[in-house]
């Protein structure tokens, strides 16, 4: 066995010991310790693009980036291979893929032994959080795909800094296991995308373990973000006390310098990155939103009882289509250099495209398979230039509007959680919750309803509570309860809000414009957060007057407004009836506050 044969940059004996026992089951050729210094990603890239996984972009047009294509069955997390191997299938609870801990140890044992034949297996120690944060966790991932160190080093601080925490020997350290699953003989030829038809994304919450196989794509190869910071940290967090959430941040700055943070939950395509990256419309000249994470938020009571919260990320891992320069300007600029680009098209002057990133389609380029695409091929084919998960991987740090404390090692003080859907009926475009369990509530049976593309009849809603279904790392019946625990630890909790931007007329015309101009819910929000605005009392929660709604800059009609606003009581009656059907199959270890907030509401309508 060829291990390391230079000293392993750590005095950790178990970290050393681990890799040494790890490197006899994957039986690599060798072992590199990642520093995480630019030399070193230089030449990570450098060997990408000798082995045809990476493209460099045109320099003078995108500096540093790169252009990568998956494999085509490698496009997305897979959610039906994802598993929580607790101890008792309970505590996985219905909503997740379960199987037994020692089972599921046998199984990936035999398919990690020689896994990484042919390659190089690295260390990539990362920090979850600021480096030094008493609110990060650090993790090492172990894994044969130099595409997820040079992600993982945009997406968290990784490499010598971290090794240096982990030798303090402060903090645990979470072990993350990752292979493509694809070991070379001797002299076999490598593929650009290596991966395997089989995958596993498993998950061991008790002993706070990753092991990840046959895939090098997103959130199924980059461990430290979903599989770490959602699934294993939400089990951490319920331990501890805080909490993990899958929640953007953002801080509101008034022309005064008064500053609100607020942090908010959304399904996926409810345009979330863009929210996290608002600009204001016209009107709100001297306000401004600051950016601290678009899709993870760690929130955690200071000793004063107050909610704080760290962005765990240090980059966007954000899908492509659709971002331009008038739904994203931010994002536009942030992506525009030092980036990554997977699974977009390649134009022939060595740039990337996707569908909606301009009106103008290029006359030509090659498609996210590499084959060649025109419009007149589009329109024939109905085939993308870009695949719909298509993303780029940009820093945070190059973003214009990241806020200034976005690496505070406190986090930033949160006022306001916000929860929203893509509801074209029954839900109002804002309403606050009376208190924290009701708040709780709406957040447990949000949800977004299907589109005909979907496949499921239109009108049906998807479940996703607290958008947290594919990542919450155990029984979401305790993570309920968890929620309505934490108000035990507080001084004072943050108001809770629900927006809809896609509700629509009996045309299915969206009643509001949406973009920039959700700066004005917004205002609506911190102004109810700071006393300043009145609120209606309805039987779903505190709505907003018209009269309380920052108005300039549009002329938007009162009766409009009204419709949006509307609350139906034979639609939230049905929507009532919906929300039965997630307790029913929670019922078990459903807290009594979520029946008795039912109740509640059923009353009041
Ligand atoms: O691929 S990720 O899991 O990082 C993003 C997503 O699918 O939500
Ligand atoms: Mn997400």
């Amino acid at each position: 066995m060829s291990a390391a044969t230079i000293a392993p940059p750590t005095t950790n004996k178990h970290l050393i010991r681990w890799v040494d026992k790890m490197a006899d089951l994957c039986q690599p050729d060798r072992v590199q310790w990642i520093d995480g210094s630019q030399a070193e990603y230089d030449a990570l890239c450098n060997l990408l693009v000798e082995a045809g996984t990476f493209t460099r972009l045109n320099q003078q047009l995108w500096p540093g980036c790169f252009y990568a294509r998956s494999a085509p069955n490698d496009v997305a997390r897979v959610e039906d291979r994802t598993f929580i191997c607790s101890l008792s299938k309970d505590s996985a609870g219905p909503t997740n893929n379960w199987e037994d801990p020692f089972v599921m140890r046998r199984k990936l044992k035999s398919l990690f032994r020689g896994c990484m034949k042919g390659r190089t297996m690295y260390v990539l120690a990362y920090s979850m959080g600021p480096i030094g944060s008493p609110m990060s966790q650090i993790g090492v991932q172990l894994t044969d795909s130099a595409y997820a160190v040079v992600n993982m080093r945009i997406m968290a601080r990784i490499g010598a800094p971290v090794l240096a925490e982990i030798d303090k020997d402060t903090k645990r350290v979470v072990p993350c296991m990752h292979t493509v699953g694809a070991p070379l003989a001797p002299g076999q030829h490598d593929v650009p995308w290596p991966c395997n038809d089989q995958k596993y994304i498993v998950h061991f919450p008790e002993t706070r373990e990753i092991w990840s196989y046959g895939s090098g794509y997103g959130g199924n190869a980059l461990l430290g973000k979903k599989c770490f910071a959602l699934r294993i940290a939400s089990n951490i967090a319920r331990d501890e006390g805080w909490m993990a959430e899958h929640m953007l941040i953002v801080g509101v700055e008034s022309p005064t310098g008064e500053k609100t943070y607020v942090a908010a939950a959304f399904p996926s395509a409810c345009g979330k990155t863009n929210f996290a990256m608002m600009i204001p419309p016209k009107g709100f000249e001297g306000w401004k939103v600051w950016t601290v994470g678009d899709d993870i938020a760690w929130i955690k009571p200071d000793k004063e009882g107050h909610l704080r919260a760290i962005n765990p990320e240090a980059g966007f891992f954000g899908v492509a289509p659709g971002t331009s320069a008038k739904t994203n300007p931010n994002a536009m600029a942030t992506l525009a250099r030092n980036s990554i680009f997977t699974n977009v098209a390649l134009t022939p002057e060595g740039g990337v495209w996707w569908e909606g990133m301009t009106d103008e389609p290029p006359a030509e380029c090659l498609d996210w398979r590499g084959q060649p695409w025109t419009p007149a091929i589009a329109k024939e084919t109905g085939r993308t230039a870009a695949h719909p998960n298509g993303r780029f991987t940009s820093p945070a740090s190059q973003c214009p509007s990241i806020d200034p404390a976005w690496e505070d090692p406190t986090g930033v003080p949160i006022s306001a959680i916000i929860f929203g859907g893509r509801r074209p009926t029954t839900m109002p475009l804002v309403y606050q919750a009376f208190n924290w369990s009701s708040g709780v509530y709406i957040g447990a049976t949000m949800g977004s309803e299907t589109t005909a593309a979907a496949g499921a009849p239109v009108g049906t809603v998807r479940r996703d509570p607290m958008a947290m279904l594919p990542f919450c790392g155990y029984h979401m019946g305790d993570y309920f309860r968890h929620w309505l625990k934490m108000q035990r630890e507080l001084a004072s909790t943050p108001r809770v809000f629900h927006v809809n931007w896609f509700r629509r007329d009996e045309n299915g015309k969206f009643l509001w414009p949406g973009f920039g101009e959700n700066m004005r819910v917004l205002c609506w929000i911190i102004d109810r957060v700071r006393g300043r605005a009145q609120g209606k009392e309805t039987p779903i929660g505190w709505t907003p007057y018209f009269e309380d709604i920052r108005w300039q800059g549009l002329d938007f009609p009162r009766a409009t407004f009204d419709t949006l606003q509307t609350v139906d009581r034979a639609q939230w009656r049905r929507e009532i009836m919906g929300h039965e059907e997630l307790f029913l199959m929670l019922h078990d270890h459903l807290s009594s506050e979520m029946i008795y907030e039912r109740e509640l509401l059923i009353c009041r309508l």
